[in-house]
């Protein structure tokens, strides 16, 4: 029974394989230590509040419980008053009629309403504390696995203990109570504890029976669906040593205390560790010794013969330092024995190597346990707090220090606590229930905020209704329309025959490109290009429309230098990704501002003038400037360069916009009446007439007011990734003020506009990032936050770019089947040319959008083309044909 720190480490070792079992789908049937899933997916964080009923059955005492939780404001942690009253558990009951056991519980619960003077009328939430093996499929109901212990009432096993209760309370009638939920007592532990030390996530039970539960990862629980966040799981440890893992270490007096229980091969652990049980082992060996005349002379007592004569209670006292030879005479003379002085130092000795042994199996399961945590999270030390009950742990006096010291020899690198769970585990079951109602309020509350962007496909048919007749009206040379239609000039795609070497300027919502390329005739030829990025200081975005411009010159000089063409005098192409009105191909009037940009003496003027006297101020270097296009057409350009059939640019990125190839028939605004020419739709705009505001909600609205151009490119600011951070950081301002994340502390961070940016909301919204590195993000934004909270972000952010997906794909489904109409089709097959950062880098956006394209406009087969070299190409492209023409 003397085990050293490396058979420690085996057994370690041993159980850490277990619990792998246990967690996984494929071995969890089989495996001995089942790893209960427990549905409690946090500890408390100080915000529970509420008024339980409990009961808490299992242990040693059976016991009914008021508890009031009170919450805890800002720092202030919150309180708990208990009001506790223990009733008997007549022995019989433990072994008839499950039912019969019940209602001896649910009268005592009654008897404890009366005598405590609650009425009978209110309606009662109640936590119930079970302390055996079940399945939960939810927090409140549990189907009893085994009993254990000396529980055996009949027809439970199998059944939903919690159902078993409501039904004791119907039959005991004249009670209003609701069971909200059932745990484990080693997960009311760890919660009761956790109310005071945030590092509480483990539960220990050292008492009648013993056991674990600690906080696992939950994607490492097989069984529950999701892989965000955390789960307790209760380990059943007891049954450890069930299927044969412990064989080398089970003496003669475990099998004969097995063989004598009253579940013979079942919860082995149990047996050489709990309380029920080490009375019984420390009996045997005594008997043996006596038989082997090692003491008392040889004599043997009736008594000592006699099962459970020795009980725990007598080991702890046999071990009281003070007391304890005295307590060991006193015991072994009740057994009828008369023993010597060395006699009572043996027994008390054999006392200690029992409960030595159980303390150090102990903490070999608990040193696997916390390793794992510590892994779980990549942690080099852990911090960790574990609560502890149970008789054992609490009256056997040497018991509490044994365990800590080897659990901190085994595992020095972790910094463990152990806290005594002071008032038994029905705190933490009511803890548990205002958990459950918290994450239940938090669940509606979170669903309310977020249903406005749940757009329904009646929703989303009614965008692409509404992007129709915008298109349509855009097309009209008279009459309003949010939707610009803005003619490019352009009037075909590459055909192949583009050749010789051209210079394009890309204006995009983020930053500044300048490319230099060349063409050999023949589409699909390779293309060579050299391109370089320049960043656009928010001041020049902002500032006049002279400093823009001479910075676009300088990264063009600076460029040019850098390919050593100073004086090239290349004709060039320029992509301005801006609403831009042209009469011909080579000028184009900004109609307005969007995005970031707001440079003054911009709006109405010719931006390709605005250029040329940048360069002429700097009177280094010539360009020939012969097209100016958007940078939607730049992307249908260079994408149709691929594929022919590309006719449509789209660009999902800090802004948003479509252009498509329309018949010039339709075109009311140019003369010419035959033939096809790309549109710049500006599709942006649909919406500032107030037809989005059905869809519009109270944090959209604060976006636009909150934006440089309020009132305009409403359908830009759901879809677009200038504003989409923007829509989040309000969603999550709304949440916590309403106290439903980051505990209700709005941080100045929150309150930063722009904080949030876009592509967080990429990286938080990627499926292979755990919740670990969303909060890291959230950390790094000055964010802290708990595990339910990153899970609560991440599903804002969500909603919100599942919105601007599908709003995109509306509007998609709106322009091709336009087309296809345009062309008097059945079918139309299509492809799309996309650029921009949100479809390029959103896990989900570009997906939902097709989907969403797919569905609303069935009779279009659409192929989205990702640009490889952004629009620059597709500028060069134009400028290629515009100099062409020309010739
Ligand atoms: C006190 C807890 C109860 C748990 C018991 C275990 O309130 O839920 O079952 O500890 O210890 P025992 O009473 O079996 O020694
Ligand atoms: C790359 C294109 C550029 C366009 C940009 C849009 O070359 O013309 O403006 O994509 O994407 P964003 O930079 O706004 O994400
Ligand atoms: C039960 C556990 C319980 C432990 C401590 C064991 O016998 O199987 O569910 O947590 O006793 O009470
Ligand atoms: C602009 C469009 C541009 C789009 C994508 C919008 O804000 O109005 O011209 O195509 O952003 O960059």
């Amino acid at each position: 029974m003397r085990l050293h720190d490396d058979q420690l480490k085996e057994i370690s070792a041993r159980f850490q394989a277990e619990m792998k079992k246990g967690l996984s789908s494929e071995s969890n049937a089989a495996a001995a230590v089942k790893m209960l899933p427990t549905r409690v997916r946090s500890t408390p964080d100080g915000t529970e509040k509420g008024q339980f009923l409990a009961l808490d059955l299992g242990g040693s005492r059976f016991k009914v419980l008021q508890v009031k939780v009170r919450e805890g404001m800002g720092i202030r942690r919150g309180g708990v008053e208990m009001e506790e009253k223990i009733y008997p558990m007549p022995k019989e009951l433990l072994i008839g009629r499950g039912t019969e056991l019940f209602d001896h519980v649910s009268e005592s619960l009654k008897d404890f309403l009366h005598e405590k003077n609650i009425s009978l009328e209110k309606k009662h939430p109640l936590a119930f504390t079970f302390s055996f093996p079940c399945e939960q499929a939810t927090l409140n109901q549990g189907f009893l696995l085994n009993w254990s212990k000396n529980y055996r009432a009949r027809g439970l096993q199998g059944k939903d203990v919690v159902q078993a209760l409501r039904e004791a309370i119907d039959r005991t009638g004249g009670m209003d109570v609701e069971v909200l939920a059932m745990v484990n007592d080693t997960v009311a532990t760890m919660m009761t504890c956790g109310f005071d030390d945030q590092y509480c996530e483990v539960g220990l039970i050292i008492g009648t029976g013993t056991n674990a539960c600690y906080m696992e990862e939950l994607r490492h629980v097989d069984l529950v669906e999701g892989d965000e966040g955390r789960m307790c799981v209760n380990t059943e440890w007891g049954a450890f040593g069930e299927d044969g893992a412990l064989n080398d270490y089970i003496t003669e007096f475990d099998r004969d205390v097995d063989a004598t229980s009253n579940n013979p091969g079942k919860q082995i652990f149990e047996k050489m560790v709990s309380g029920m049980y080490l009375g019984e082992l420390v009996r045997l060996v005594v008997l043996k010794m006596a038989k082997l005349g090692l003491l008392f002379d040889g004599h043997v007592s009736d008594a000592l013969r006699t099962k459970g004569k020795i009980t725990t209670a007598h080991v702890a006292a046999m071990e009281n330092y003070k007391d304890g030879l005295k307590n060991t005479k006193n015991l072994l003379t009740d057994l009828d024995l008369t023993p010597s002085s060395d006699d009572c130092v043996a027994v008390q000795h054999v006392s200690t190597i029992v409960s030595f042994r159980s303390s150090n199996l102990v903490a070999a399961a608990l040193a696997a346990i916390l390793s794992r945590i510590k892994q779980n999270r990549n942690l080099r030390t852990l911090r960790i707090t574990v609560g502890v009950d149970g008789t054992v742990y609490k009256k056997h006096p040497q018991y509490p220090k044994r365990l800590h010291k080897v659990v901190r020899r085994l595992l020095p690198e972790c910094h463990v606590r152990f806290v005594l769970s002071d008032s038994g585990s029905s705190k933490g079951a009511a803890l548990v229930t205002a958990v459950a109602q918290r994450l239940a309020s938090r669940r509606r509350q979170v669903d309310e905020t977020l249903s406005p962007f749940k757009l329904s496909q009646e929703q989303l048919q009614l965008v692409k209704t509404r992007m129709r007749s915008g298109l349509e009206a855009g097309l009209k040379s008279k009459g309003p329309s949010t939707i610009k239609m803005l003619p490019s000039f352009v009037y075909r795609t590459p055909d192949g025959n583009e050749h010789g070497k051209y210079l394009a300027l890309d204006l995009g919502g983020t930053n500044f490109r300048a490319l230099l390329v060349n063409f050999k005739k023949g589409l699909q030829q390779n293309s060579r290009l050299y391109h370089k990025i320049y960043t656009i200081p928010l001041e020049i975005m902002q500032g006049t429309g002279e400093e823009l411009f001479d910075h676009i010159a300088q990264c063009v000089s600076d460029f040019l230098d850098y390919m050593g063409m100073k004086n090239a005098h290349l004709p060039a192409g320029f992509t301005f990704s801006f609403p831009c009105e042209q009469t011909a191909i080579d000028t184009g009037t900004l109609v307005s501002w969007t995005k970031g940009f707001k440079a003054t003496d911009c709006e109405g003027q010719d931006v390709v003038s605005m250029l040329r006297e940048a360069i002429k101020r700097r009177n280094e270097f010539d360009l020939d400037i012969v097209a100016v296009v958007n940078d939607t057409v730049g992307t249908m350009m260079s994408c149709a360069y691929e594929d022919p059939q590309c006719e449509i640019g789209l660009i999902a990125g800090t802004g948003t916009n479509v252009c498509y190839m329309e018949q010039l028939k339709n075109i009311e605004k140019t003369q010419e009446k035959t033939g096809k020419m790309c549109i710049n739709t500006e599709w942006g705009g649909l919406g500032d007439d107030g037809s989005l505001d059905d869809i519009i909600t109270p944090y959209d609205i604060e976006v636009n007011q909150n934006s440089i151009n309020p009132g305009k490119q409403r359908f830009e600011k759901l879809t677009s990734g200038m504003y989409l951070g923007e829509v989040v950081r309000q969603v999550l301002l709304d949440l916590t003020r309403g106290g439903l994340l980051f505990r209700g502390h709005v941080t100045e961070a929150l309150k930063t506009p722009g904080i949030f940016q876009t592509k967080y909301l990429s990286q938080i919204e990627s499926d292979r990032l755990a919740l670990l590195q969303v909060r890291s993000i959230l950390q790094q934004l000055g964010l802290d936050s708990t595990c339910e909270d990153s899970i609560i972000v991440k599903e804002v952010c969500g909603a919100v770019s599942r919105r601007a997906a599908q709003l995109c794909g509306a509007g998609m489904a709106a322009v091709v089947d336009k087309i296809r109409e345009n062309r008097g089709l059945d079918h139309l097959n299509i492809t799309v040319g996309v650029d921009g950062a949100l479809y390029k880098l959103h896990p989900h956006f570009s997906g939902v959008l097709q989907e969403t394209a797919r569905v609303l406009a069935p009779q279009c087969n659409v192929t989205f083309l990702p640009s490889e070299e952004g629009s620059g190409k597709g500028a060069a492209l134009i400028t290629a044909v515009a100099t062409q023409k020309q010739e």
